[in-house]
């Protein structure tokens, strides 16, 4: 396998970036604000848009309802075309209402669940003048303390408002159930693993799909298993790409492990996960906290392109010859092998080929846009987590 065999596959190659991304963000401790930061959902576009226009990686944007509510979303949506990007997933939110404070698909309470469901069905009109294909939900249902809540019937609420949720759909709609171990709740999650939401996706109908959220594991999780479970299963919708060291940490894709993140992506390739076609949406979620936002979108996006040039170059004849041979070193060999490739020169001279900078951290860097946003930008209020 040469780098020139890989090409047709990193030419479609497609990492959806979010909206949030863009806005300013932190900890519980501190949000820093930072000069240049959107104010409008257009502004995060047009940051999303420079990302797209320096790498050629990120053509569609994901937006969080309410985060990014406008009065006009089909006029959103126009604009997000005329910067050269299209609009993608929508992200529903119910973490962020007092009247979710004990669940919102999951409330015992059905005139919780139903402000919840009625929130998605919003969710779903939205998509229709956006264009979108994904409804992702991520619930912060869950328990802090054993007791509190009946767990099984939560499951079963869970169930019937997802499936409210879902007859609600056109047909070219899918819905993606992100999963996460712990975090607001800290006792039970209810839509905790893979499994969880498995179980549920397919309790719902063929355009319901798992969301893989690489931050959202137990440290030492095998993630690439998973993934090759779930591609198996044929219930791979999307990944939200981030990375942590110790738990949600949302830091860069590859940042931290960009071992773990090519061990993942020999997995999606293996499983067809970059055929055209194949339904499994590359997405990042992440916050840029202490860093500029814009490149370090940029640094995420090339850092998805280089385990993905590195996973296809694998050698899978040989290694699928060592493995029946049970060569374990041989094998392990191969694998590693493609791991320790340098790809950068020749991913740069292919961006070259492209009209593309070779280098798109240093060309944003000396495009002057992070100066002229900084000057532009100036009054109103910044986004963030909560608008
Ligand atoms: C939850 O931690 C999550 O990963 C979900 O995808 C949310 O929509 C997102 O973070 C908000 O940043
Ligand atoms: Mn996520």
């Amino acid at each position: 396998m040469t780098f020139d065999d890989i090409v047709p596959v990193l030419d479609r190659l497609a990492i959806e970036v979010p909206s949030w991304a863009y806005g300013n963000s932190g900890t519980r401790f501190k949000v820093f604000a930072t000069a240049g930061t959107p104010r409008t959902p257009q502004e995060k576009i047009a940051d999303a848009a420079t990302v797209h226009r320096l790498t050629g990686l990120a053509p569609t944007v994901a937006l969080h309802i309410p985060w990014d509510r406008v009065d006009d979303y089909a006029a959103l949506r126009a604009y997000a075309q005329d910067q050269g990007v299209d609009l993608g997933t929508i992200n529903s939110n119910t973490f962020q209402d007092d009247a979710y404070k004990l669940g919102s698909l999951t409330h015992t309470d059905a005139a919780v669940r139903r402000k919840a469901i009625d929130h998605h069905l919003e969710c779903i009109e939205i998509m229709g003048q956006t264009g979108s294909r994904d409804l992702k939900i991520w619930l912060a249902d869950g328990s802090n303390y054993p007791g509190q809540a009946d767990i099984r019937t939560r499951q079963d609420l869970l169930h019937s408002s997802l499936a409210e949720i879902y007859a609600q759909l056109a047909d070219d709609q899918r819905l993606v159930l992100e999963y996460k171990f712990f975090e607001p709740a800290f006792y039970h999650t209810d839509v905790p693993d893979w499994g969880t939401s498995y179980a549920h996706v397919t309790a719902l109908g063929e355009r319901a799909f798992v969301c893989l959220d690489t931050g959202h594991h137990a440290p030492g999780t095998n993630i690439e298993f998973i993934v090759a479970q779930l591609l198996r299963l044929g219930r791979l919708g999307s990944f939200d790409f981030n990375s942590r060291f110790y738990a949600d940490d949302d830091l860069i894709v590859g940042a931290a492990d960009p071992y773990q993140l090519f061990r993942i992506i020999v997995e999606v390739v293996r499983g067809g996960g970059l055929e055209p076609g194949s339904g499994v949406q590359l997405m990042l979620d992440q916050c840029h906290n202490v860093e500029d936002k814009i490149p370090g979108q940029i640094r995420s996006v090339l850092n998805v392109q280089e385990a993905v040039a590195k996973a296809l170059l694998l050698d899978r004849e040989a290694l699928a010859k060592a493995q029946q041979e049970g060569d374990v070193l041989g094998a392990n060999a191969i694998f590693m092998d493609a791991f320790w490739t340098d790809v950068r020169a020749d991913l740069a001279a292919y961006r070259a080929s492209r009209g593309l900078p070779e280098d798109p951290v240093r060309a944003y860097a000396e495009s002057g846009y992070q100066q002229r946003i900084a000057a532009e930008r100036v009054g109103g209020t910044q986004a963030s987590w909560g608008a």
